[in-house]
């Protein structure tokens, strides 16, 4: 239908090569590990930023236009997105796409007028996605746009307002499992609260886990078999949101006995946000076996809100894929570029572009964290600076078999400890260098 954008068709090229418009380490057959990199990777284009977003911020309008040739806010500018966002995925060989409910069409004021847009929409989506082979790897409802949400939607005051949130989500699980959706988001930009004077915590937590809970019944009643995920973030929009970082989630997860539903989908600038390393969020997840998908990202440190940028720290990207090859890959997750091209990044060509930057940045991860693996020094001294545990006294408090009293009459016995090993960061940080950029 829409067909006045031309998009060039992304090759890789190696990293010789000064073609701006290939990619220069992403190989997507290359084998890493056992397994070809876009098997690890699992790119996600998230149709959000990449076909929505224009670039409008608090000060000022849209820079980039999305209208695609079509008016805006029509359901034939709704299907000049799914023309360009399909092409736009098959030149750049991007295997899956993210959505919210929202994403795809114009909301209506009425509820089902606007489910009936997205049957439209999703029937031409489906289309598309047997075509192309492309798949959707989550969907999720957009309950934070919408001025109903303006108190959250699961933590909302309002049983009415709960009803549409629920509503969202129903049809939001129904176009998943429609488009063989891997994973469900929840994330809760509304669901917190601006001041604790008119907010009654405990309340607004348990109808929040009242909501997961049906939209796991309901998920699982209609065949969706793939994963739900909690994507924390502390701020943004509202001053204190539930969902703060991954062991908050979790903690949620556990008390309200979703846990065997829901992962996680850690976002990098939200680790950022909470204080937190994304490796930290990341490794946190893992080893609650709850590391899910990951909202492929960076912020700015010098920023505090959600810049979502193209991701072009290789460094970060190398530590994030240690942890996911560390946890075993992803499963249903994989990386979605929840990321947009700077305001003044304003063409098609940008858009490219950055995609070009996010998938290269990530391969040069994968490829850089399989080689701190075989290389294997990181390993051998987290291994070895617990050695004391491994025998002795150390042992036995492994096992189980001793008590505070024997633990204190050791002690005793001994006067003093012997003092700790070395926790040599700077000899560590040196081997990540060294594997990063090479001996010379
Ligand atoms: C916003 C979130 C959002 C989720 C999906 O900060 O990252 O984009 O990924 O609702
Ligand atoms: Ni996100
Ligand atoms: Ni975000």
């Amino acid at each position: 239908m829409y067909e006045k954008i031309t998009i060039p068709t992304i090759r890789f090229e190696g990293a010789e090569s000064q073609n701006p418009l290939a990619f220069h380490y992403y190989d997507a057959e290359r084998e890493i590990l056992g397994k070809p990199m876009k098997d690890h990777l699992k790119f996600a284009m998230s149709w959000w930023h990449t076909l929505c977003a224009g670039g409008t911020d608090m000060f000022g309008r849209a820079t980039f236009d999305k209208s695609f040739g079509a008016v805006p806010d029509t359901m034939e500018h709704a299907k000049a997105k799914v023309d360009v966002g399909f092409a736009f995925m098959e030149k750049l060989r991007i295997p899956y796409f993210c959505f919210h409910d929202m994403d795809l069409v114009p909301e209506s004021d009425d509820i089902n007028e606007t489910n009936a847009r997205l049957d439209e929409i999703s029937d031409y989506i489906l289309e598309k996605m047997q075509k192309t082979g492309i798949k959707c790897l989550w969907g999720t409802a957009n309950m934070f746009s919408n001025p109903r949400y303006m108190n959250g939607a699961g933590s909302t005051n309002s049983a009415e307002v709960y009803t549409f949130a629920a509503a969202q989500i129903k049809k939001a699980l129904d176009l998943t499992v429609k488009f063989g959706g891997e994973g469900y988001v929840f994330w809760g930009g509304r669901e917190g609260y601006e001041t604790l004077l008119n907010t009654d915590v405990k309340f607004e937590q348990e109808n929040i886990a009242r909501l997961m809970r049906m939209a796991v019944e309901y998920g699982r009643s209609i065949g969706f078999t793939g994963d739900f995920y909690i994507e924390p973030k502390p701020k943004e929009p509202m001053k204190h949101q539930y969902d703060f970082d991954a062991a908050t989630a979790i903690g949620f997860l556990r008390q309200y006995g979703l846990d065997k539903d829901f992962k996680l989908n850690i976002e990098a600038n939200h680790a950022t946000l909470a204080g937190h390393t994304f490796q930290h969020e990341l490794r946190i997840s893992a080893i609650n076996g709850m590391l899910g998908s990951i909202d492929a990202n960076q912020g700015d440190l010098l920023l505090g809100w959600d810049t979502d940028e193209f991701p072009c720290n290789v460094y970060d990207a190398t530590m994030c894929m240690y942890e996911v090859l560390k946890a075993g890959g992803f499963v249903h997750g994989g990386l979605n570029f929840d990321a947009k091209s700077r305001r003044p990044s304003n063409t098609m060509e940008d858009l490219v572009q950055s995609y070009i930057l996010g998938m290269d940045t990530f391969a040069l991860g994968l490829i850089k964290a399989a080689a701190l693996i075989e290389d294997g020094r990181l390993d051998r001294f987290v291994e070895a600076r617990y050695a004391s545990f491994k025998t002795g006294i150390g042992a036995k408090i492994i096992r189980g078999e001793t008590t505070l009293q024997e633990l204190s009459d050791y002690a005793c016995a001994k006067k003093k400890p012997e003092a700790p090993s070395s926790g040599r960061q700077e000899y560590l940080q040196a081997v990540v260098n060294s594997v990063l950029f090479g001996e010379g």
